[in-house]
C-alpha cells in the first residue's frame, strides 16, 4: 500500500480513493493488503472530494478501487475482488457454509447493526434517549459475535476471517465512543478479538498515515 498525491500516475495500479478513518476505507485497504495486492491509494477530504472519483462514481462514498477497466464502488465488492484475485485465497476457499455464515454477519453488521451505531455516537442528536440507552441498543450485535467467539477465536473459525476484518472496524468504532461503557460489558471474548485485531500488523498497516 503506498499513499499517492496524484491521481493519473501509475494508471496500470490500482488505485484505491480512501478515507483513513472511515470504517469501510478500512476494511477494503486490511483486504488489499491481506491478499498482497500492489496499491496506490489517494486520501480523499470527504468534504472535497477529487472530481477524478465523482467521475467514476457518481454516489461520492468512499472507498472506490479504480482498475484499468473496472471501478468497484462497494467496500464488499472490493474484498471481495481482493480475495478473489489476490495471493492469498484462503478466506473464499472455506467452505460455502462459513462463507454464507460471514456474509450474512456482514449483512447484520451493515445494515443493522450500523444503524444502531451511529445513533450512538452521535448520542447527543437523540435527547430522548440516554448514552447508556443507546448503547445497549447496540449490544445485540455484540452478543451475536460474543456467542460466535465463545466457539472459535475468530468470527468463522481459529484464523482471521473476510467476516472478522469487515466487521471489526465498526465494533472498534463501538468501542472507542465510550471506552468504560465497552470494557464494563460482561462480553470479554469480543475485548480480547477487538485488542488482538486492533494490534494486528495487518490493522496497523492499514493505518500508515497519508504522506
Ligand atoms: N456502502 C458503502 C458505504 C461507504 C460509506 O458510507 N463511506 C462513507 C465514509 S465512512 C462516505 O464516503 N460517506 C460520504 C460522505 O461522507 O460524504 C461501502 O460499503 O463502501
Amino acid at each position: 500500500m503506498n499513499y499517492v498525491n496524484t491521481l493519473n500516475k501509475d494508471i496500470g495500479t490500482p488505485l484505491l480513493f480512501s478515507y483513513r478513518r472511515c470504517p469501510y476505507a478500512m476494511r477494503a485497504r486490511m483486504a488489499m493488503i491481506d491478499s498482497g495486492i500492489d496499491f496506490n491509494v489517494y486520501e480523499v477530504s470527504l468534504k472535497n472530494k477529487p472530481h477524478e472519483m465523482i467521475a467514476i462514481s457518481p454516489k461520492g462514498t468512499v472507498p472506490v478501487l479504480r482498475l484499468d477497466n473496472q471501478v468497484i464502488d462497494e467496500s464488499i465488492d472490493i474484498m471481495m475482488w481482493a480475495y478473489s484475485n489476490g495471493d492469498s485465497l484462503q478466506h473464499l476457499n472455506s467452505n460455502k457454509y462459513l462463507i454464507r455464515t460471514g456474509m450474512d454477519l456482514i449483512y447484520r453488521n451493515d445494515n443493522e447493526f450500523k444503524l444502531y451505531l451511529d445513533q450512538y455516537k452521535y448520542f447527543t442528536n437523540y435527547p430522548l434517549k440516554t448514552k447508556n440507552e443507546l448503547g445497549n441498543a447496540c449490544l445485540f450485535f455484540i452478543k451475536i459475535l460474543e456467542d460466535m467467539l465463545s466457539l472459535n477465536q475468530y468470527l468463522l473459525s481459529g484464523r482471521v476471517s473476510f467476516a472478522d476484518i469487515a466487521i471489526f472496524p465498526f465494533i472498534r468504532q463501538f468501542a472507542n465512543v465510550d471506552m468504560n461503557f465497552f470494557s464494563n460489558l460482561k462480553f470479554s471474548r469480543i475485548q480480547e478479538w477487538l485488542l488482538d485485531l486492533t494490534g494486528s500488523e495487518l490493522f496497523i498497516n492499514a493505518m500508515i498515515k497519508p504522506r
